[in-house]
């Protein structure tokens, strides 16, 4: 097993990060930037580095100051959290090339799952379906016409090299077809320098339900279930909970296969995620794999008692999976809000030091967060400040703790999420299981509506 790991991130995940380590005995070295010096998570580490200035793409995203860090340190392995490096692939072959582990999946699978539409292609040969879309790339105004007219608007144009809703255009007609085919072009070139676009029908009512996969070394991968995660505004996730309301057992069952199917052939190991639409006919598609830990994780750990970084760290270490598909049980029923410093009615940002800060407890809640009183919410980065869990035996018994949680949370000093949490469970839809990407913009904010 590995003796010291470096954390290459910041916030919630970086606490994330050295707990796990320390419930295995690793130690635990951390990051920071200059924006971040003196934040009191940086305290619970072993060690402490600082790699830049505040900018991200001076610090958190520059390859190279990480792996001095991590040479000075002297660690064995690397940790890269979610979002920044972590699912670049020259950044895990730069790790290893130090020999310095990446914990994370393969380069090859990175390689292959982050082009999403060589993502598509492995999943149509492993017999997963995918939503109907162009053959391949599109390469000129005229196939996208042709695809278009095919099988009708609306289409939804995606970066192959997008992922997570960056780069995606929908087209209606003709005319915002070839004007979206040439910004999604220009979009995908400047944010990933690879202008390659595919299409697909877009599917106007679906819910977004992912499942989580760990695989091994071996060749070995099971499911953890699934995770419904519709609730969310402009790509920014709200609510996430396991069980997914309102799923027939066998399409569950079918979805959950078709993620292990779709892994195992990429070569895929460590913790992942395979994302699917679901239409109102309970039909399922999938879109794209997530190679990493993600945010919405201690859902999965909840409901079925695995701890997923911890698992990360065993395999990228080199052992074996230590059970098999029918070892894993779903338990109950976890919902997760998570908390950013932002403005519940107009999402905007609201950095700045908070006052007084006075979490929910007792049975039945986690609280995964790395800020106290007096802390400074830094402008630089993402604005999740803590992620709000409840696990109870049933949906209903989940509701009632998250109301309870969410009234007991006590935040001064900025604006947060967690008064639009409070609107989301006191409205019937939600309560009802009634969710999709929508929801929203037509329930909550319909004000706020675009497409
Ligand atoms: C779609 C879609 C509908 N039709 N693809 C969003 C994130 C990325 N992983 C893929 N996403 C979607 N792909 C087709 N063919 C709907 C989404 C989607 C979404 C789209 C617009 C606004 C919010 C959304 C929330 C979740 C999923």
């Amino acid at each position: 097993m590995f003796q010291r790991i470096l954390i290459a991130n910041r916030g919630e995940v970086a606490l994330r990060v050295i707990r796990a380590c320390h419930d295995l005995g690793i130690e635990a070295v951390v990051v920071y930037s200059e924006a971040d010096r003196g934040a009191p998570y940086l305290r619970l580490a072993d060690q402490a580095i600082c790699i830049g200035p505040a900018a991200a793409t001076e610090s958190y995203l520059k390859p190279a100051n990480i792996i001095k860090a991590a040479e000075m340190a002297n660690v064995n392995a690397i940790h890269p959290g979610y979002g920044f490096l972590s699912e670049k692939a020259d950044f895990a072959h730069m790790c290893r090339a130090c020999g310095i582990e990446f914990i994370g999946p393969p380069e090859e699978a990175m390689r292959r799952l982050g082009d999403k539409n060589e993502a598509r292609k492995l999943a149509k040969q492993v017999g997963v379906p995918v939503v109907p879309g162009s053959e391949g790339l599109v390469e000129s105004d005229k196939e996208a016409l042709a695809f278009a007219e095919a099988v009708g608007y609306p289409v939804l144009i995606k970066a192959a090299a997008g992922g997570g809703g960056k780069g995606m255009r929908i087209a209606r007609n003709e005319m915002t077809l070839i004007s979206g085919l040439n910004a999604a072009r220009q979009e995908a070139q400047s944010a990933f320098k690879d202008s390659s676009i595919y299409l697909e029908k877009y599917l106007e009512i679906a819910r977004h339900i992912e499942v989580q996969i760990l695989g091994d070394r071996n060749g070995e991968v099971v499911h953890l279930w699934e995770r419904e995660c519709s609730m969310q505004r402009k790509h920014q996730k709200l609510v996430e909970e396991s069980p997914a309301p309102h799923l027939p057992t066998s399409v569950r069952e079918a979805i959950c296969d078709a993620a292990v199917r779709l892994t195992k052939a990429a070569g895929y190991y460590n913790a992942g995620t395979c994302e699917f639409l679901v239409d109102p006919q309970n039909r399922f598609y999938f879109i794209e794999v997530n190679a990493r830990i993600q945010v919405e994780h201690p859902v999965t750990e909840l409901v079925t008692g695995v701890d997923l970084v911890r698992e990360q760290i065993r395999i990228a270490a080199g052992e074996p999976l230590r059970f098999q598909q029918s070892d894993i049980e779903h338990r109950g029923c976890a919902i997760e809000c998570r908390i950013n410093a932002e403005d519940s009615q107009t999402f905007r940002p609201s950095p700045g030091t908070i006052s007084h800060w006075q979490p929910p407890g007792g049975p039945g809640v986690r609280l995964d967060s790395h800020v106290i009183t007096g802390y400074k919410v830094p402008s630089y980065y993402d604005s999740l400040i803590a992620k709000l869990l409840v696990h109870q035996p049933t949906r209903a018994d989940a509701i009632a703790v998250m109301r309870r949680a969410l009234a007991e949370f006590r935040v001064e000093g900025i604006h947060t999420t967690i008064a639009l949490h409070r609107e989301i469970f006191n409205t019937s839809a939600f309560v009802d299981g009634r969710v999709d990407t929508k929801f929203v913009e037509r329930v909550l904010r319909p004000e706020t509506q675009s497409n």
